[in-house]
């Protein structure tokens, strides 16, 4: 904790990976990311190295067919935790204006110190309502985690709910509730990524950038262009896509030369 910030040359050749990092590291000093955030984080690099760490094919596909769910949906609500609030603050805020969806905190280690800091991040970056702090009255059945504490004008009334960066254990009562769940995991394999409906398999830093250019793409399609965009989309199908390019990816590693030349 008495660790100075740290200062990375640009020069660096994994400075993106490391400032990504540094944010987290900030968030969980100011005292909003969970220490468990940081160990998330460490499982989700792992699986960042296998995709190659870039946005690959099956999740480009999930990104479009997210952004028509949100584009259809009557209530949208895109769920925010400590670590969505350290990397990706400001395209919470852009997606919410583009798609219309309202913003809510939802923790798993739920304090009321880190709601409210993570609220603040949230209207720092332009964020007017933000659900889910003074008002998570509601509660989700079958749930009994903190996460089971919800807004009754947020998730608890929600149709599309989008869960970046989630343990699996809600992803699962939401759907139960008949709601369509979008969630953004690197891990393939995690229960998140298998119970959601629609599964960004991406960073969350890459996924929500382009998920925000997607609906400002698509915003102007009538809407049986988007619900044909959506019943196109088989998570099952696109998973399995994910999985054979790690093992395409890896068998094509191991014929290679991995050794680095100096
Ligand atoms: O802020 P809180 O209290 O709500 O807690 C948040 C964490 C992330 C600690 C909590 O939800 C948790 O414990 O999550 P898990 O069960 O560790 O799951 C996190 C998932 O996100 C794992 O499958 C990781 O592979 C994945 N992941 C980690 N970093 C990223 C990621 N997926 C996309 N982008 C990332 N940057």
């Amino acid at each position: 904790m008495s660790e100075p910030p740290l200062h990375i040359p640009k020069s660096h050749p994994r400075y993106e990976s490391l400032m990504i990092r540094e944010k987290l590291i900030r968030g969980f000093r100011e005292g909003y990311v969970a220490v468990a955030g940081l160990i998330a984080h460490g499982r989700g690099e792992c699986f960042d190295y296998l995709i190659g760490e870039r946005t690959i094919e099956p999740a480009e596909r999930a990104i479009e067919a997210a952004a028509a769910a949100l584009l259809l949906a009557k209530h949208p609500v895109i769920s925010v935790n400590g670590n969505v609030a350290a990397l990706v603050p400001e395209d919470v805020v852009r997606l919410a204006e583009a798609s219309g969806a309202l913003i809510e905190v939802n923790l798993f280690y739920r304090t009321e110190e880190r709601v409210r800091k993570i609220a603040d991040v949230l209207r720092r970056c332009g964020a007017k309502t933000v659900l889910g702090v003074d008002d998570a009255t509601a509660t989700i059945p079958e749930l009994e985690s903190e996460r089971r504490r919800v807004s009754p004008r947020g998730i608890l009334v929600a149709d599309v709910v989008l869960v970046p960066l989630e343990d699996g254990d809600r992803t699962e009562a939401l759907r139960k509730l008949g709601k369509t769940v979008i969630a953004v995991d690197l891990n393939p394999l995690s229960r998140t990524a298998r119970a959601a409906s629609i599964t960004i398999v991406d960073n969350v830093v890459r996924a929500m950038p382009k998920l925000v250019n997607a609906v400002e793409r698509l915003k102007g399609k009538p809407v049986e262009a988007l619900k044909q965009l959506l019943e196109g989309f088989d998570n099952n199908s696109n998973l399995q896509e994910c999985v054979k390019h790690v093992l395409r990816r890896l068998d094509e590693l191991a014929r290679s030369k991995l050794t680095l030349s100096f």
